[in-house]
């Protein structure tokens, strides 16, 4: 009998602990916050790309990227208009809904400044989580802000306690533990420099940041490197090397980065492309030259997941119509 019973124990500590497990291996496999709260927090140098639309974002996931840089930049060029705030936030987030509904993997919004105060902030971190979008990356810059590597831009600094205030509310009003809140500094943008630097990526960390994204328009590394060689606190970094991309990544992993952000490089190649195209159709008043080069109408529909609607509608579209 004390046999019996100790077989039945052992079976039912068994399947609670399979049960157990099975479902912290959903959770961290499905939950689009876990999937970027590990990325930044990877031992190993992570890396996203950025998408402007819900195509596009398919297309970073389909690439094998683990993640997607909803970038402000991209999403305000591909709307035609300027990365100074011009698309309001609920615009933004139309075009990152769509993001988010396409692909699997989690999305990083370039949430500028959290478009106002930190009551502004609070509400779009709840909007985010209503629609499955990861994290926010917000800036120490006021609103409006404009883009960080405009020639001549300006970029006055937010109050550094005031920026603290909205990386805490933001905090403070996750209702998902995992979602994350990256605090960018623009310091070096500004011309403030590298104490400057530190200093605030300091506060924002202890203010409760998940990660310091830590920004440089020099064409080197040399600013983010002397960034990482006095950054002693645990919270991890991330960087957008769109100026400084002739750097060998090594060289980022070695220096002790985080997670790197290729920021804009899917809007720039589907620019390219779309310029090249209009330009030889129009020339040419023939697709002759063009078709060859360009996806078919089949790749089209691919993406878009056609064959999936063919099969709900076998199974739910039931007419009496007769269709020929
Ligand atoms: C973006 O992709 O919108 C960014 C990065 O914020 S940068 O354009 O370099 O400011
Ligand atoms: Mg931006």
């Amino acid at each position: 009998m004390p046999f019996l019973a100790a077989r039945v124990l052992r079976k039912l500590f068994t399947t609670c602990a399979l049960a157990i497990s099975h479902y912290l291996w959903k959770e961290s496999i499905m939950k689009k916050t876990r999937q970027l709260k590990e990325l930044l927090l990877s031992s190993s140098l992570e890396f996203v790309l950025e998408a402007h639309n819900g195509l596009s974002a398919k297309i970073v996931e389909e690439a094998g990227f683990s993640g997607i840089w909803a970038s402000g930049l991209s999403i305000s060029a591909a709307l035609g208009v300027r990365d100074c705030n011009e698309a309001s936030w609920t615009q933004v987030l139309e075009v990152v809904e769509f993001m988010c509904d396409g692909t699997t993997i989690p999305v990083l919004l370039d949430a500028d400044t959290g478009y106002g105060n930190f009551n502004n902030a609070r509400r779009l971190v709840k909007k985010l989580e209503q629609r499955d979008v990861a994290g926010m990356c917000i800036e120490d810059k006021l609103f409006p802000k404009s883009n960080s590597l405009l020639a001549g831009g300006r970029n006055p600094l937010a109050d550094k306690e005031e920026f603290c205030g909205k990386i805490k509310a933001a905090k403070d009003t996750q209702n998902d533990p995992d979602f994350c809140v990256v605090a960018r500094t623009e310091a070096f943008i500004a011309g403030w420099g590298l104490e400057e630097a530190l200093e605030r990526a300091e506060s924002y960390c202890n203010a409760g940041a998940d990660a310091i994204l830590v920004h440089s328009k020099l064409n080197t590394f040399a600013e983010i490197k002397s960034f990482m060689d006095h950054w002693k606190l645990p919270c991890p970094v991330v960087i957008v090397p769109t100026k400084y991309h002739t750097t060998p990544s090594p060289e980022f992993e070695k220096a002790g980065v985080s997670l790197v952000i290729w920021a804009n490089h899917l809007l720039r190649a589907s620019l390219k492309a779309m310029q090249d195209t209009a330009a030889r159709i129009c020339k040419d008043k023939t697709l002759m030259g063009v078709e060859e080069g360009i996806a078919s109408v089949e790749e089209v529909f691919r993406l878009q997941d056609v064959e999936e609607l063919k099969r709900a509608e076998a199974q739910y579209l039931v007419t009496g119509c007769a269709d020929k």
